[in-house]
């Protein structure tokens, strides 16, 4: 059953985020504890404004999560222009080879992010992606956050295919559980070495790395059922 598509998540999974550290440090004493705060604050924003039914979109969210940050750690004056650097975030290693890798089995590449459609191009193009990202699919369009089911629909309306037909990609545990329930076939690339999540049914592989990707797909793609658990 050939994938129709490899579908990843942005922030976390191809962009890591500890790379905001470098520009956090010229604000802030204390850049790792900022920056996991902002990516926190960030994250429940999201998830609450989808609650409560009030949107806003992720750079709004981000600069409201940043300034919560700031407030918990303190940061030296003109610390706004920290939430500009969500538009250059450095890509893993392991990112452009997986992309490479995946571009020569003829399977599209796809994002699909809580990113705003300006940032997350952005970031694509600063990461050197831009091409090897087939398209960009943004919650903005449906104004609502992952792990949301209007989220996922929106990979499998693009390429008019069931859920089984795709695989997602997400380093975000949360993620892969709200992917998996809508049904997607979901790489879980835990890269923290997290424990497993205990909500919801687990993914349906698990990779350490981005380096391991390519036989998950081979395999997916060799065999009619979904890629086994790796
Ligand atoms: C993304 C991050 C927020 O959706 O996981 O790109």
């Amino acid at each position: 059953l050939k994938p129709a598509a490899v579908v990843f998540d942005l922030f976390g999974t191809l962009l890591e985020i500890a790379s905001l550290e470098t520009a956090a440090a010229r604000y802030t004493a204390d850049a790792s504890a900022f920056v996991a705060t902002w990516r926190e604050k960030q994250l429940a924003y999201a998830f609450a404004s989808t609650i409560m039914g009030r949107y806003e979109d992720f750079d709004a969210l981000t600069l409201r999560a940043l300034r919560y940050a700031v407030d918990r750690y303190g940061a030296a004056a003109g610390w706004e222009t920290l939430a500009d650097e969500w538009r250059c975030v450095q890509p893993y290693a392991d990112a452009l080879p997986a992309l490479a890798g995946l571009r020569a089995t003829g399977i599209p590449a796809a994002v699909l992010t809580n990113g705003t459609p300006a940032t997350s191009r952005a970031a694509l193009q600063s990461a050197a992606m831009s091409d090897a990202v087939a398209v960009t699919l943004s919650v903005d369009a449906v104004r609502v956050y992952k792990p949301d089911a209007r989220v996922y629909a929106l990979a499998t309306a693009h390429f008019g295919v069931r859920p089984s037909e795709l695989i997602f990609v997400t380093s975000n545990g949360w993620d892969a559980t709200g992917a998996t329930a809508f049904g997607l076939n979901v790489v879980w690339c835990n890269r923290l070495a997290a424990p497993a999540e205990t909500l919801g049914e687990p993914p349906a592989t698990t990779i350490a790395t981005l380096a391991e990707l390519a036989p998950v797909v081979t395999r997916f793609r060799d065999s009619s059922t979904p890629a086994p658990e790796h």
